[in-house]
C-alpha cells in the first residue's frame, strides 16, 4: 500500500482533435495548479519532461471531412513513441491536450505492455464513448475516435497500424451520457464494458469499477486510465468544450481515484480535454489535480488494505 512511484509528466498541447481551441493551454494549467508538487507531497519522485510537439506533417487536403487529419497522424507517431519510452521510466501522466491524444498514448502503452508479456486494460472515464471510426464520425473531430482506433477497428487509413490492439474485453467505460447512434450500434456489438450515468445512479460507481479491477488484477494486467474532464458534471468542471449535464459528482470522481489507488494497478494516465480558456479561476484544473492526488494516494484516513486479486 502507498508504494512510491516515479511520476513522469508529459505535456501534450494537442488542440487539433476538434475545432474549438484552448486545450493547448492544458499542460501549463496543470503545472500552474501544482500537479508536480501534489505528487511530490505524496512521496513520489517527479520528472517533468516538458511539452511534446508533432513532427512536420503534410498540408491538410482541401475539403477533407476529417479535421486536421495529418496533424493528428503526426501527433500519434510522436505520442506513441514517447508513451512507450516513458512507461520504461515510471508512471506517465499525459497532460492534454484533447482526447485525440489517446490514439497515440494508448497505442504506445499497449506496445509496451505487449513487450512485457502483460495484457493492457483501459478505463475510459468520459461522458462520451469516443468509439467513432473515420467513416462513422459526423463531426470529423478525431477526439471522438480513440477507442475505435486502439481496439484495431478498420477505417483509419493513413494512421500508423495498431500493432497491439486492446481487446474489447479489457476496456471499461464509466460516465456515459452522450453516445451517437453509430457508436451505440458498434458498442452493443462489442464486448466493451459500458456504464452509463443511469447505471451509476442505480448501483453506485464503486461496484462496476471494482469488478473491472478484479479482472485486471487476476490477469496481471497493466492499467491505463483516460480521464476526460467531461466525465465530471459541468457544474463542477466547466473548463471543457463538450459539456454534458448529469456527470459525475466531485465525490464520485474522487471515489474512483481512491479505489484506483487502493488497487495499486494504475500504470499510466491521460488527463484530457481541459480547456483553460473556459475555466473559472482555475477551478477545473485544480479539481483535476486533486483527483490525480487521490489516485496517487491522498486520503483522509488509512484503510485496511483491500485485495483485488
Ligand atoms: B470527447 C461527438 F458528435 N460524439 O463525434 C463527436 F457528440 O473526447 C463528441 O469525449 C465527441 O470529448 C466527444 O464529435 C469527444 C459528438
Ligand atoms: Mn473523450
Ligand atoms: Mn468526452
Ligand atoms: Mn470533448
Amino acid at each position: 500500500m502507498n508504494q512510491s512511484e516515479h511520476m513522469v509528466l508529459l505535456g501534450v498541447p494537442m488542440d487539433c482533435g476538434k475545432r474549438r481551441r484552448g486545450c493547448l493551454m492544458g499542460p501549463d494549467a496543470y503545472r500552474t495548479a501544482g500537479i508536480a508538487e501534489a505528487f511530490a507531497g505524496l512521496g513520489h519522485s517527479v520528472t517533468d519532461l516538458g511539452n511534446l510537439a508533432p513532427r512536420a506533417y503534410p498540408q491538410e487536403p482541401a475539403g477533407d471531412k476529417i479535421h486536421a487529419r495529418n496533424e493528428v497522424i503526426s501527433w500519434v507517431e510522436t505520442l506513441s513513441d514517447a508513451a512507450e519510452a516513458a512507461m520504461a521510466q515510471g508512471l506517465p501522466v499525459f497532460m492534454g491536450g484533447d482526447h485525440a491524444l489517446a490514439l497515440g498514448t494508448v497505442r504506445g502503452v499497449a506496445n509496451y505492455a505487449k513487450s512485457q508479456g502483460r495484457p493492457l486494460y483501459v478505463l475510459w472515464l468520459d461522458a462520451h464513448s469516443d468509439f467513432h471510426t473515420l467513416d462513422s464520425t459526423e463531426t470529423g473531430n478525431l477526439h471522438g475516435t480513440p477507442v475505435a482506433y486502439v481496439t484495431g477497428h478498420a477505417g483509419f487509413d493513413g494512421f500508423p497500424e495498431v500493432t497491439a490492439p486492446v481487446p474489447a474485453d479489457n476496456i471499461c467505460m464509466i460516465g456515459l451520457r452522450s453516445v451517437d447512434g453509430a457508436e451505440r450500434v458498434a458498442l452493443e456489438a462489442s464486448r466493451i464494458r459500458r456504464h452509463d450515468m443511469r447505471d451509476i445512479d442505480e448501483h453506485g460507481i464503486a461496484r462496476p469499477l471494482q469488478a473491472f479491477l478484479q479482472d485486471v488484477a487476476a490477469n496481471n494486467g497493466m492499467l491505463h486510465v483516460s480521464l476526460d474532464v467531461d466525465f465530471l458534471d459541468p457544474a463542477v468542471a466547466p473548463a471543457v468544450g463538450t459539456t454534458v449535464p448529469g456527470g459525475a459528482t466531485v465525490r464520485e470522481a474522487h471515489l474512483v481515484c481512491e479505489i484506483l489507488h487502493d488497487s495499486g494497478l494504475l500504470t499510466s494516465l491521460d488527463l484530457v480535454e481541459l480547456n483553460p480558456f473556459l475555466d473559472e479561476r482555475g477551478r477545473t484544473a485544480s479539481l483535476m489535480v486533486d483527483l490525480c492526488a487521490s489516485a496517487l494516494g491522498r486520503r483522509v484516513f488509512d484503510r485496511p488494505t483491500r485485495s483485488f486479486s
